[in-house]
């Protein structure tokens, strides 16, 4: 998997008068490396074709695209992978039908939830969420930055730390150890999305040793 630092998902509720592209691609001008269709709202044929328009514009910016919890739409448009929470299709399973070159991302909430992915598979992991956060309804109480050194310590695969994450606070996130920072809410509820996400860039390469 190619190595990223700005993972910004999809969250149209957060922009309810501009397009999804449009949105998404100021995202990718301002250097987010890794994009996300999140989308539990629409009908599986809506979501196709926002993910038939995603997949156009990374192939165009060259950055992975996965989509949230749908395999199925995931093959459909030729996605880098999919992205799965504890309550989707298993992990092997997923990863029977997509195949060893697919990515597959999985959520993890505590330390137990990381081994398994890795067991698994995974070819990464969402750690959160950190703080409270609105974008998600169903999420477990934040596991705060501790989760973060726990996941540094032990597990070896990519992870990604995730929720409530704002330029505010991602100092703190960053000295819990994490090289890559994941947004909703911060990113796209922006007014400018492009100078937002370079402005993460320039706060997580501060951190890189
Ligand atoms: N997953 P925002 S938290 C989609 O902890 C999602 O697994 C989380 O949105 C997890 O950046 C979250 O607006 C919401 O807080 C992230």
């Amino acid at each position: 998997m190619k190595e990223f630092k700005l993972y910004a998902i999809t969250g149209e509720q957060f922009h309810p008068n501009r397009p999804l592209v449009e949105v998404m691609e100021e995202a990718i001008r301002g250097g987010a490396d890794f994009i996300q269709l999140r989308d539990k709202n629409s009908s599986k044929k809506e979501v196709y074709e926002k993910a038939l328009q995603l997949r156009a514009l990374t192939e165009k910016y060259e950055v992975p695209f996965v989509i949230n919890d749908y395999v199925d739409v995931a093959l459909a448009v030729d996605a880098d992978g999919v992205h799965l929470g504890q309550e989707d299709l298993p992990l092997q399973v997923a990863r029977k039908i997509l195949g060893p070159n697919k990515i597959i991302g999985i959520s993890t909430h505590r330390i137990e939830e990381a081994r398994e992915a890795q067991q698994n598979g995974a070819d990464y992991i969402g750690v959160g969420p950190i703080f409270p956060t609105k974008s998600k309804v169903d999420v477990v109480d934040p596991v705060t930055t501790k989760y973060i050194e726990e996941v540094v310590k032990e597990i070896t695969i990519p992870f990604v730390a995730i929720g409530g994450i704002k330029l505010h606070n991602v100092d703190q996130v960053l000295r819990a150890g994490a090289t890559r920072i994941c947004a909703i809410s911060e990113i796209v509820e922006s007014k400018n999305v492009t100078k937002t996400c370079e402005q993460f860039i320039q706060k997580i390469d501060a951190y890189e040793k």
